[in-house]
């Protein structure tokens, strides 16, 4: 068996959704997901121009030869661009293996371990009160588990994740005005005064079972993050996620010593080695790699097995920037990984987005149900990808109130 072709798309409805569709001689094909948000095109270049001519001519059936093949073979390894572009070939690869299988990719992975996956929704609100009438929303629609972002008083502009419109639930993550970022102003004092006292207020209007996530995004200092933590723990987060960023990794331990609230860490990872020290000193409770830009299956299944010596558990990016296809990917690893923990979720299935991409994943009741088709479970409709054409978009950058750059 052969590959003989491959190809790859960027765009979609509202996204530039970067597709992968590997060509055999069998007639049976393979898609996967290399969309690096706000950089897209640069995995879909990396992929056309030098690793499908690469690979054109391999067994598709031989996934951990042709994985261990682009990354030990690129010599500069890693980076997100290039594991990006190796995780759409790998998750195609994976595909194609299933569907030859005629089976569900979970069952290759071992088969299930659960009937569903808990999936978190994003609740955000420019003030408490908005806030509070999100998170009632998507209790009411049954989510079991709740990411919570707030505007914060006296900060001159919005912070992560959130709308300065109150009763605007859209996710505010990337603007698609053009390549030039906007700037959003931040004050660790006024977030560090506020954000406890919000979370207590939350934790007392939705009751003891609601689980409540919270994403620092990078924001703070060490002490700092250790200083929220300690806050925050009586309210019993599900998560605080990123509050520091994890290039200090020793930094970490700070936090371990004044908290013992949950520590999630991880969306910006893209290998194992970026893991490794954080799961086998135990500083983290969660790992948030993406099957996108974390190498593919082959690799993040790694990954969640590295975590699961060390008590540490899933809870896979799922920003809406992932496509259908790795959402996909991540539904049959949730159904199969032991140490599942919980997966993120935006609503993607937006009429387009359906039709680009028809399948029968579907979330219920704040629970993920993988689908049983053969393969990853996702088909690709090429006339609707004639529809979408590359959109340039921006993250906001961020500064203090004195101009200077912070972690965004
Ligand atoms: O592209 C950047 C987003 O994926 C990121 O800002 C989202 O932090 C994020 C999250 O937790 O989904
Ligand atoms: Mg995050």
């Amino acid at each position: 068996m052969r590959i003989t072709d491959a190809q790859v798309f960027v765009g979609g409805p509202k996204k530039n959704y970067v597709t992968l569709k590997i060509m055999t001689d069998q007639g049976v094909y393979g898609l996967g997901d290399a969309t690096l948000n706000t950089r897209e095109t640069l995995p879909a270049m990396y992929l056309r121009d030098y690793l499908i001519p690469a690979i054109i001519g391999m067994d598709p059936r031989r996934s951990e030869d042709i994985w261990q093949f682009l990354y030990r073979g690129a010599y500069y390894r890693r980076g997100p661009i290039a594991m990006a572009a190796y995780g759409a070939i790998d998750t195609a690869l994976w595909d194609i293996k299933a569907k030859l299988a005629g089976m569900p990719l979970y069952q290759l992975f071992g088969g299930k371990s659960r009937e569903a996956a808990m999936v978190y929704a994003h609740a955000t609100g420019a003030d408490l009160e908005d806030l509070m009438d999100s998170i009632a929303y998507y209790v009411q629609e049954g989510y079991r588990a709740i990411r919570v972002q707030c505007g914060i008083p006296g900060m001159p502009t919005t912070s992560y994740g959130v709308s300065d419109k109150r009763g605007d639930t859209r996710n505010f993550i990337t603007d698609y005005t053009g390549v030039r970022p906007r700037t959003e102003i931040w004050d660790t004092d006024k977030y560090l005064r506020f954000m406890p006292d919000a979370l207590a207020a939350i934790r007392d209007r939705f009751g003891p079972e609601l689980h409540i996530l919270h994403d620092v995004h990078h924001r703070l200092l060490p002490r700092e993050a250790a200083e929220f933590a300690k806050a925050v723990e009586p309210m019993r987060p599900y998560w605080l996620e990123d509050p520091t960023p994890a290039e200090d990794q020793d930094a970490l331990r700070l936090i371990r010593q004044h908290s013992t609230a949950p520590i999630a860490i991880g969306e910006v990872f893209n290998s194992i080695w970026e893991c490794n020290k954080l799961i086998e000193n135990e500083l983290i409770d969660f790992i948030r790699v993406g099957v996108t830009y974390a190498g593919g299956i082959t690799h993040v299944k790694r990954i969640v097995d590295l975590a699961g010596l060390h008590h540490v558990r899933t809870g896979f990016h799922g920003a809406p920037s992932h496509s259908p296809l790795s959402m996909a990917a991540q539904a049959h690893l949730n159904a199969w990984a032991p140490n599942f923990g919980i997966q993120e979720y935006l609503v993607l299935g937006t009429p387009e987005c359906d039709a680009l991409f028809p399948s029968e994943h579907h979330v219920t009741d704040g629970m993920m149900y993988v689908s049983d088709e053969p393969g990853l479970g996702v088909d690709f409709d090429e006339s609707e990808a004639a529809r979408y054409e590359y959109e340039p978009g921006s993250h906001p950058v961020v500064r203090l109130e004195d101009g200077t750059m912070w972690n965004y």
